[in-house]
């Protein structure tokens, strides 16, 4: 039996989709205001650090103005940056949590 496909311009062949979907970096921003332990805290809650991982985050945040906090897909990037902004909100600090293309 003949296994060849089809050949030619005349047939549409499928092909592999090859390209992977973006990610997104989740970045926190600094501010004079926030204290230190509510974004450690927010560290942990969200983002799967623990208490070490978290100070370190946030001082690298607080000494150079911003700080990658994880890389995920579209959605769940976007899910983390509400999550972050509406908790700060809820408890009044100025807090911005935003995400760039990875
Ligand atoms: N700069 C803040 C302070 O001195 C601490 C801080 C760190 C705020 C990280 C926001 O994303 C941040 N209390």
């Amino acid at each position: 039996p003949d296994k060849s496909e089809p050949q030619g311009p005349e047939v549409e062949t499928a092909r592999p989709e090859l390209r992977q979907p973006p990610l997104y970096k989740v970045v926190l921003l600094n501010d004079d205001y926030t204290p230190m332990d509510f974004v450690v805290e927010v560290l942990q809650r969200f983002f799967d650090k623990d208490r070490n991982q978290a100070t370190q985050i946030m001082l690298h945040v607080h000494t150079q103005g911003k700080g990658v906090c994880g890389t995920y897909s579209r959605d769940v990037a976007e899910t983390k940056v509400s999550q972050v902004n509406d908790y700060a909100r809820e408890h009044e600090h100025p807090l911005l949590c935003t995400m760039e293309e990875a």
